[in-house]
């Protein structure tokens, strides 16, 4: 049948951080066909390839479709939503009893493309009084987040490039290409390659898709970055190429800084880092000599040694040559909502005592702050839409950890190795069978955010997240009828007289019982949400957001087009929010606004940052050229490939090459230990050992291989019975290795052993 227009429903794909806008056509519960929404409004109609495949998330074989109970023998048992919630609330309350609500852990609240569900798991975590949380952002950003703080005032200033306009683009152990980041990416990547009055600058051990477009490529030896940056900031300092009119300026702290720099041996560092003198030279006078600069650090240089080092070197780029609050530059930018956990800081994990940022515990020290008998340790899990056991280093210690556990509650679509672990398993409906959005709205000086429409009814058997803490927290008691008499009475005036006296009466709520602040969401999914069009309760909590982004950003949310004092304009945004179906451009920032969000109490950027120029000089003592004779390879564990999407896909059908994830190795090794392309070794850590396919690629440097991000995962073929495709990663990785100030992860640097198969 010829597609019509009218049979195309926009929504977006879920795969990534960039969710794409995209349209759709189902047939029988099926996506049949996808294309780029033109009217998103950072996608623009980009979509990869990846979401022609979306189909195998919706119909997943292992999609979950009841509550299930673990039996004693291990096995699962299904139980109805009234069971489940009345077991799972007495058994949450008695550990919060016994032992505090703080011993109940929650990890987790959204994945890729949802974040609807993790505001309203603050309901539940609130009725327990659970106050410990973490997510995979503490397995990559918050090294990041934490250098953020100590340079602009708060960890909440996040910044991000603009490398659609940039002149020169750096990406640092970030292959875009294949992982996108940014909207649009490969068309982004493509005009900057070509245009010659722009460079495109790679630091990767690997030479990338991203890397065969570069300009400048420099293959530093794994784990070397922070030699690598240091000499390139060495070079911007020693050769007089900073902006000191910017770091003068406009930046405090810098003397200690630059003093340091001035000392680095240039060639020295290049030489540790096994990077050309010259070329680093030459990329330092490149950025130096762009009007702007954008720059993109992830998980190359987030995941291996020195990694928040790494971060604030990387930042120091920038700022000493003033690629800062200017177009093409780094801004920061807006936000819907907050990412992470709680802002509170200086609060540390309860056994271990480790560095709580953004509200996160580093997810590397969760085994530890269980596997205890430490009166602290938590007791109980709630995990929701992540997948810990298999994301998390150590999978086999994680398995050990949740056992210990005395109550574990998984809410997911599919029957997931965290899953098998629980206590509980809790179905979600699927992200295109109910209203959702992320808050990955990271964009300047244009920000947009997307509330999806569910584009199919909910599988039977599954609830949405929000329905299903309502339904947990009532059984808590930590939400009473008569709380919400007021505001039931003011949702009922709604149809005719509008959100006003809505407004009012929850005003008067927030100031007569403060002690509800933590149930807002719910609150609102309560009583704004029956009044919502189309069945849209779960979108409530936006109302609330967007009064908030309304007021923190009035003139950007003005420039995005919203009018009217007060409340108003908040009551606007709302309403684009919830009609416009291909998303809402919702803020447009003018480049000064990045200084106004400096939280410094100078409103400078604080470029000294004490715990890391310790760190930074002692580089001098370590030498990365050492050999390591029991395990000479380093691997990097978790490579974004084409055939990639975390654990969003289990399917392993969606992938049509490297079915089985290939461990990559150069050709050079791969003939010292007798082994083919297509040939299998075993690769041992210090924690475990797996057998792997190999692919041999001259893109990777002779002592390095890499495994893709995302496999190993079990399911079930199409007579039911399960099979494990791929190497998980974690199998390999240990929870000691890990940075000593964010704990975030090694995942890009695992010390391995590589033999041949039956050589
Ligand atoms: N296709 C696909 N896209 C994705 C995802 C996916 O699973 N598949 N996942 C999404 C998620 S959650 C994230 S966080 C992002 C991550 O996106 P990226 O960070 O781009 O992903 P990776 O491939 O894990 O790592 C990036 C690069 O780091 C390099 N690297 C390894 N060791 C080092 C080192 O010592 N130094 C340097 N400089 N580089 C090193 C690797 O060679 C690799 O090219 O991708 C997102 N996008
Ligand atoms: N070794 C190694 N480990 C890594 C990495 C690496 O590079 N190497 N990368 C790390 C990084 S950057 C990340 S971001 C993490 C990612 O790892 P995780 O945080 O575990 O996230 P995902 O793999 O994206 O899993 C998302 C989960 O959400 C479920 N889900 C999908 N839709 C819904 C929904 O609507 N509701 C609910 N409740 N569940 C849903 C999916 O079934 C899946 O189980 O892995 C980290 N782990
Ligand atoms: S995988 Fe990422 S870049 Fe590709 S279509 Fe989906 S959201 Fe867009
Ligand atoms: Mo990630």
């Amino acid at each position: 049948m010829e597609a019509t227009e009218a049979t195309w429903q926009q929504t977006a794909c879920i795969l990534c951080s960039q969710n794409c806008g995209i349209e759709v056509q189902t047939d029988a519960g099926r996506i049949t066909r996808v294309r780029g929404d033109r009217a998103h409004p950072a996608s623009e109609g980009y979509a990869c390839e990846k979401a022609q495949r979306i189909d195998h998330y919706q119909n997943g074989r292992d999609r979950l479709t009841s509550p299930l109970r673990r039996r004693s023998d291990g096995s699962f048992e299904e139980i109805d939503w009234d069971t489940a919630i009345s077991e799972i609330a007495a058994k949450l309350a008695h550990v919060r009893d016994a032992y505090g609500g703080a011993s109940i852990f929650y990890y987790g609240g959204g994945g890729q493309g949802n974040h609807l569900g993790g505001a309203y798991a603050r309901a539940t975590r609130a009725a327990l009084g659970s106050v410990f949380t973490s997510n995979a952002l503490a397995q990559e950003k918050t090294g990041e987040f934490w250098v953020d703080g100590q340079l602009f005032g708060r960890s909440r200033c996040h910044t991000t490039g603009d490398y659609e306009h940039a002149e020169v683009a750096v990406f640092v152990g970030k292959n875009p290409w294949q992982s996108h980041g940014f909207p649009r990416a490969r068309a982004v990547l493509r005009a900057l390659s070509s245009d010659p009055g722009r460079a495109l600058i790679v630091i990767d051990p690997r030479r990338t898709e991203t890397a065969e477009l570069a300009d400048f490529h420099l293959q530093v030896r794994p784990g070397t970055d922070a030699f690598c940056l240091s000499a390139l900031l060495g070079v911007l300092v020693q050769e007089d190429l900073i902006d000191h009119a910017f770091v003068d300026g406009r930046t405090s702290a810098s003397q200690p800084v630059l003093d340091l720099l001035r000392a680095v041996d240039v060639a020295d560092y290049c030489a540790r880092a096994g990077v050309d003198e010259q070329l680093v030279r030459t990329v330092a006078r490149r950025i130096a000599g762009a009007k702007s600069v954008s720059i993109y650090e992830d998980l190359g240089i987030q995941q291996a040694p020195h990694s928040t080092l790494n971060s604030y070197l990387e930042k120091l780029v920038y700022l000493v040559t003033g690629n800062f609050a200017k177009p093409g530059t780094m801004n920061i930018h807006t936000r819907m909502a907050g990412l992470g956990g709680d802002g509170a800081g200086g609060r540390t994990s309860p056994v271990g005592g480790h560095r709580i940022i953004t509200g996160l515990i580093p997810a590397n020290v969760i085994p530890d702050e269980i596997l205890t008998d430490h009166p602290k340790r938590f007791r109980a899990m709630i995990v929701e839409s992540t997948n810990p056991v298999h994301s998390i280093a150590d999978s086999q210690r994680m398995r050990e950890a949740f056992a210990a556990l005395e109550v574990v509650v998984v809410i997911d679509v599919a029957m997931t190795e965290t899953a098998r672990c629980a206590d509980y398993v809790l179905p979600a409906s699927s992200q295109y069978e109910k209203w959702e959005a992320t808050f990955f709205n990271l964009e300047f000086p244009s920000n947009a955010f997307h509330l999806r429409a569910p584009i199919f009814s909910a599988a039977p058997g599954t609830l949405s997240e929000p329905e299903i803490h309502r339904r947990l927290t009532r059984a808590l008691g930590g939400l009473r009828d008569e709380d919400l008499t007021d505001l039931h009475a003011a949702a009922a005036r709604i149809p005719s007289e509008g959100r006003g006296p809505y407004l009012e009466a929850f005003f008067r709520l927030q100031s007569e019982k403060p002690q509800l602040a933590a149930m807002t969401p719910l609150v609102l999914y309560e009583t704004l949400g029956p009044s919502l069009p189309e069945g849209a309760a779960a979108a409530a909590l936006l109302w609330g957001a967007a009064h908030i982004c309304a007021m923190s950003y009035p003139d950007s949310v003005r420039r995005a087009g919203f009018t009217g004092e007060s409340t108003e304009m908040g009551e606007q945004l709302f309403e684009a929010i919830l009609t416009r179906r291909s998303g809402v451009l919702f803020s447009v920032d003018e480049y000064e606004e990045s200084w106004r969000r400096l939280a410094t109490p100078d409103n400078r950027i604080r470029l000294e940052v004490p715990e890391l120029m310790d760190e930074l000089r002692a580089l001098q003592a370590e030498d990365p050229r050492r050999a390591n004779a029991e395990f000479p390879f380093v691997l990097s564990a978790g490579e974004r490939r084409s055939g990639t999407a975390n654990t969003i896909f289990r399917d392993p059908a969606w992938r049509k090459k490297d079915a089985s994830g290939a461990l990559r190795m150069s050709p050079s090794d791969a003939q010292r230990l007798g082994v083919a392309d297509g040939g299998r070794v075993r690769v041992t850590t210090k924690r475990g050992c797996v057998e792997a396919l190999v692919e041999l690629t001259d893109s990777l440097l002779p002592g390095h291989a890499s495994l893709p991000n995302g496999l190993g995962l079990s399911y079930p073929d199409r007579d039911g019975s399960a099979h494990v495709h791929g190497v998980a990663p974690n199998e390999l990785t240990a929870s000691e290795d890990r940075d000593w100030l964010a704990g975030t992860p090694w995942h890009k640097h695992v010390r391995a052993r590589i033999e041949a198969v039956g050589a």
